[in-house]
């Protein structure tokens, strides 16, 4: 049994035992902690209505149990640490042992409970964005409820309305609160079947984050606004993000939210998708567009679909370039076409580990054998089938496979391509290419045109009616 395995049955296991001998007598559902970031299978629901449940990239869905027909979960709003990638780990605040928190997964119509128990150094709350619900459980602080006070746990109930995509977060010292990693993804599955509402193979859901930690540091700069130098999906960063793996043929939904400070243009190759739903409900079939781009501003969740009929490792990342890299790419100048032969080396001489970023592009970083500090990510890593990838950030792979098993969501390995499907080099000679010569055109030798030919008038502003 691997490691993810283990956890998973050892999370379904203390499901089990609450809810059959502790926790029946108990008042409040155990709640389970995730210590592992990787992403777990999916829960098939083991009670409560049938439903095809989600998978949550670098991240797991939160057990429940039955109380009187009631769902109930068990949300700990707590100190966590979060592996962002191989190499780096930041203390952030979640739930449950991670961050983002446990997906909650519930059916159309379910009575919902949740208990919140505060175990930060500060007041909590929690909203939960984009649900139906009875105003006072809508988790503002200070509008719809006092804060959940250090060491305290509070009761939101409710019945899930309207099934789609949704999330949860604090709604009090947000600022701190969000930069720091607390966050959720919720996912309401419809009760019947509805024309809005396609059932799919493969259903993928999580959030677009951004931290900002200094390298060799382990805590989020929580004043930060704008420039955050982590971009992340479910606080994880490439290559630290698992690959979303499907069956040729399926038919795919993957629901993204983002509660970055910035939007983030998702793409991904190879297929187009519609963009099927967001967090206000299912899209009118009339009002769906091809699309291989679609942009989620802040606040914002959109669920996309497409049928995965094209085999290969197809790249699925943000289109933003600084958002498919990891921190230090900020403050270098731009090198490119400078002449500096030879300064390198008299540099050298007084400091010498000195290296020059840049002076052919910035691709030869992701090769480059640097001194990181510990705590930290290379700026452009993740090693491929054909060399280095050289990203970062908000970027993972789209594995289509044609023997993928159904329901089989494991690592395939790297595509192998058939034999003269690839980018090859061109061994043949090169003809000169004819351009086109602004020289000449100066020169008066184009098209018989004369420098002479030209008259203009220039006014200068503040200078009277007459041109000169
Ligand atoms: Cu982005």
């Amino acid at each position: 049994m691997d490691r993810r395995q283990f956890i998973s049955r050892a999370a379904v296991g203390a499901v089990a035992a609450a809810s059959v001998s502790k926790a029946a007598l108990a008042a409040l559902p155990e709640p389970v902690i995730q210590t592992s970031p990787d992403t777990a299978p999916p829960l098939m629901p083991p009670s409560g209505r049938p439903y095809n449940p989600v998978v949550t990239l670098n991240g797991w869905t939160a057990p429940w149990r039955m109380n009187n027909g009631v769902k109930e979960f068990h949300l700990v709003a707590e100190p966590v640490e979060r592996e962002i990638a191989p190499g780096m780990v930041a203390r952030l605040w979640g739930y449950n042992g991670q961050s983002p928190g446990p997906t909650i997964e519930v059916v159309e119509g379910d009575r919902v409970r949740l208990f919140v128990t505060n175990r930060l150094p500060e007041a909590t709350s929690i909203h939960w964005h984009g649900q139906r619900l009875p105003n006072g459980m809508d988790g503002v602080v200070g509008l719809n409820q006092r804060a959940i006070p250090v060491g305290k746990t509070y009761v939101y109930e409710f019945i899930a309305r309207r099934p789609g995509t949704f999330m949860y977060h604090p709604h009090a010292d947000e600022m701190v609160q969000m930069a720091m990693g607390m966050m959720g993804f919720w996912v309401t599955h419809p009760r019947t079947r509805s024309p809005l509402i396609n059932e799919v193979q493969r259903d993928f859901c999580f959030l677009l984050n951004a931290y900002d930690i200094d390298p060799g540091s382990l805590v989020p700069k929580i004043n930060t606004m704008l420039d955050f130098n982590l971009w992340t999906f479910n606080s994880r960063a490439f290559p630290g993000i698992d690959s979303m793996n499907v069956r040729l043929g399926d038919r795919v939904r993957i629901r993204v939210g983002n509660l970055t400070m910035t939007n983030h243009p998702i793409h991904l190759h190879g297929h187009e998708f519609e963009v099927t739903g967001t967090d206000g409900g299912p899209t009118p079939p009339g009002s769906r567009w091809p699309e291989v781009t679609t942009d989620i501003a802040v606040g914002q969740m959109r669920q996309i679909e497409f049928i995965a009929d094209e085999e290969g490792d197809w790249a699925f990342h943000c289109h933003k370039s600084h958002h498919t890299m990891n921190p230090m790419g900020h403050d270098v100048p731009t090198m490119i076409g400078i002449d500096h032969r030879g300064l390198v080396g008299r540099i050298q001489q007084l400091d010498p580990e000195y290296m020059l970023m840049g002076e052919r592009g910035m691709a030869d970083m992701k090769e480059m054998p640097m001194m990181l500090p510990e705590q930290t990510l290379a700026m452009m890593a993740g090693f491929g089938p054909h060399g280095p990838i050289g990203m970062g950030g908000m970027f993972t792979t789209f594995k289509v496979r044609r023997n993928q098993k159904p329901g089989d969501y494991s690592d395939p390995g790297w595509y192998a391509q058939p034999p003269g499907t690839q980018a090859f080099e061109w061994q043949g000679s090169l003809p000169e290419p004819a351009r086109f010569s602004a020289e000449r055109l100066n020169a008066g030798e184009v098209s018989g045109l004369r420098r002479s030919a030209l008259e203009m008038q220039v006014r200068k502003p503040g200078s009277g009616k007459h041109p000169h």
